[in-house]
């Protein structure tokens, strides 16, 4: 549909002004936040990625389209959150080390705020020593870690390797998500659960924790 077609090449020419501006208009008109999200800002993001892989964008042009894609998210937020009442408790969320991705993972956080959980983000680029502290720090009883990058994603496996050593730690719940990540390597490296999408997220969340 051509309004969502609009927010897409907003994201795409990386025009953060024009992004916020229809966002807006669409929440105006009464559309869902999750429509805006999947219809408009995700396809966007999508055309991103592949002119990126296929060498037609460059690192500056990706950042910009994120810029405009968080201003966009920023608009949306208070939407995915508005039903969280932060009752059923605490949850780490953070990227991986060494890996700088963050909007997905800031989605998840946003959708699981809106699952009615408070998230203590620890943000990007996080070593395993930072989960184990944050963890005993605020009890927590379920993390989730985010990679975007093959290279990176194999840095989970030391964090859920860390959290089992420890005894503090060893009851704690993992779930992971993140473009290269699949339901099988999850398996394979002793996570509890896997997530494709932020809203499934939720949806793992409160299985893990019921
Ligand atoms: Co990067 N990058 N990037 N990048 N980047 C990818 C990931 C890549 C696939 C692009 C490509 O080649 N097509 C490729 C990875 C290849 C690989 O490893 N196989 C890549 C590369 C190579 C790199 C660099 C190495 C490039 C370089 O420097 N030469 C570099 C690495 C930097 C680093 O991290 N150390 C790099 C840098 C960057 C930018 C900084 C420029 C920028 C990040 C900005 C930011 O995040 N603030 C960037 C971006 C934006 C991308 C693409 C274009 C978009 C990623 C994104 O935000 N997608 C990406 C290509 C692509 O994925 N199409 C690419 C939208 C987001 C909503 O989706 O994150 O998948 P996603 O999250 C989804 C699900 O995966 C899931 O839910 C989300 C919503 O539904 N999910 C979870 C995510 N985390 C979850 C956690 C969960 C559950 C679900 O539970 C806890």
């Amino acid at each position: 549909m051509a309004k969502y077609q609009d927010l897409a090449d907003s994201i795409i020419k990386g025009d953060n002004i024009k992004s916020k501006e229809i966002a807006q208009k669409l929440v105006g008109e009464g559309v869902s936040a999750v429509e805006i999200l999947n219809d408009g800002l995700m396809p966007g993001m999508d055309v991103v990625g592949k002119k990126f892989k296929a060498n037609e964008f460059y690192i500056p042009e990706v950042l910009i389209a994120a810029r405009a894609m968080h201003a966009a998210m920023d608009i949306i937020k208070p939407l995915l959150s508005e039903s969280g009442t932060d009752t059923k408790g605490k949850i780490i969320i953070g990227t991986v080390q060494g890996d700088l991705h963050d909007i997905g993972k800031n989605l998840v956080g946003m959708m699981l705020e809106g699952g009615g959980y408070t998230i203590i983000d620890l943000g990007v680029d996080i070593p395993s020593e930072k989960f184990v502290e944050e963890i005993k720090k605020n009890g927590v009883k379920l993390i989730g870690m985010s990679a975007l990058l093959t290279t990176t994603m194999t840095g989970m496996k030391e964090v859920i390797d860390t959290l089992k050593a420890d005894q503090e730690t060893a009851d704690t719940k993992v779930m992971v998500g993140g473009a290269p990540l699949t339901q099988e390597y999850a398996d394979s490296i002793g996570a509890a659960g896997y997530a494709p999408d932020a809203s499934s997220a939720v949806d793992l969340a409160n299985e893990l924790l019921q």
